[in-house]
């Protein structure tokens, strides 16, 4: 039994309400339950991933997880991006690879995630500006990814970056950031099996806003960290400088765990409000993913925030 990944692509967004994306989902555990032993002969088949997050945690409601972005490149509201992502084209879309890498090149999308399985996830994602979300998401593991592009002995961090074009992305027509966005990840940290590349949430292809046609979900770090639309994937021997740290190296540094003990310089950290709800709940260390603790053994995470 292969069970096929379904494109959301026709179906207008006004159509699909939380409830149908729920029944959809629920219809598509089930059937990857009944196929589970058959789809794990068949390579590039779609399997589900017991989670206990979806086990213990609401779901964000697909409404919420859609309207209330973050995306600079369309804005800097929350609703900002819903409104204005329409302008991006997603189609065609590539992605370069290059630096310190055995197989750079520069590859279709379609390409890139094919020789994938993709996989269901539901991940945490906490806001530096302490709000957070519940979000199924669809995708496949950057570890995947990254050993199939077989990195050289002195890659040592891997440097994204988002696309630039202010004909597509309107907020790139102001200096609110030095665009294009970009971010990275420690070679160990981007081989971990938590970090993943997002086409998709809630079983259909990523909107727009969300950071189509993919982007980067690291769960215990920051949401910033998490890059939407990833135009370039470089391997690199020094630690890149992102995005939000060029901006404002007091604020924002290259790790960005997620951390109640190391405040904000002008707000705290030690709780959040996830989206939908009123009480405040409290921060977790790696917001939750105590997992990733090994890849810090060592580290002042004070001074490495
Ligand atoms: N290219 C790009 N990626 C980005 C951002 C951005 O402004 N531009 N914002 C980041 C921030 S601050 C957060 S919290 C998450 C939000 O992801 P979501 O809108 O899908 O919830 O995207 C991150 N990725
Ligand atoms: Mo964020």
């Amino acid at each position: 039994m292969i069970i096929r990944s379904s494109s959301s692509r026709d179906i207008p967004s006004s159509e699909i309400t939380p409830y149908d994306i729920y029944m959809d989902r629920r219809r598509f555990i089930g059937r990857v339950a009944a196929g589970a032993a058959a789809a794990a002969l068949v390579p590039g088949t779609l399997t589900a991933c017991t989670d206990e997050v979806e086990a213990q945690e609401e779901l964000t409601p697909y409404e919420d997880v859609t309207s209330y972005n973050n995306f600079y490149e369309f804005g800097t509201g929350k609703s900002d991006p819903a409104a204005n992502a329409h302008t991006l084209r997603t189609e065609p879309w590539s992605i370069e690879v290059s630096g310190l890498v055995k197989n750079p090149a520069r590859y279709a999308l379609e390409d890139f995630v094919k020789p994938h399985t993709v996989e269901d996830r539901v991940y945490r994602l906490r806001c530096v500006e302490a709000w957070s979300m519940v979000i199924p998401w669809r995708g496949i593991p950057l570890a995947d990814v990254v050993r199939r592009l077989e990195p050289l002995p002195s890659a040592k961090f891997i440097r994204f970056e988002t696309l630039h074009d202010p004909a597509q992305m309107p907020g790139q027509r102001a200096p609110i950031l030095d665009w294009p966005y970009v971010e990275g990840l420690r070679m160990d940290e981007a081989l971990h099996p938590l970090a993943f590349l997002a086409t998709g949430l809630y079983g259909r292809d990523l909107p727009n806003q969300n950071g189509a046609p993919f982007r980067l979900v690291a769960p215990w770090k920051y949401g910033f960290k998490s890059i939407k639309s990833i135009v370039k994937i470089e391997f690199v021997e020094r630690q890149p400088v992102s995005s939000w740290e060029k901006s404002n190296p007091r604020e924002y540094g290259f790790y960005s765990n997620v951390n109640p003990n190391v405040d904000h310089p002008r707000w705290s950290q030690a709780r959040e409000r996830r989206i939908g709800e009123w009480r405040k709940r409290d921060t977790l260390m790696f917001n939750g993913y105590d997992e990733v603790a090994p890849l810090y053994a060592g580290m002042d995470l004070q001074k490495n925030f």
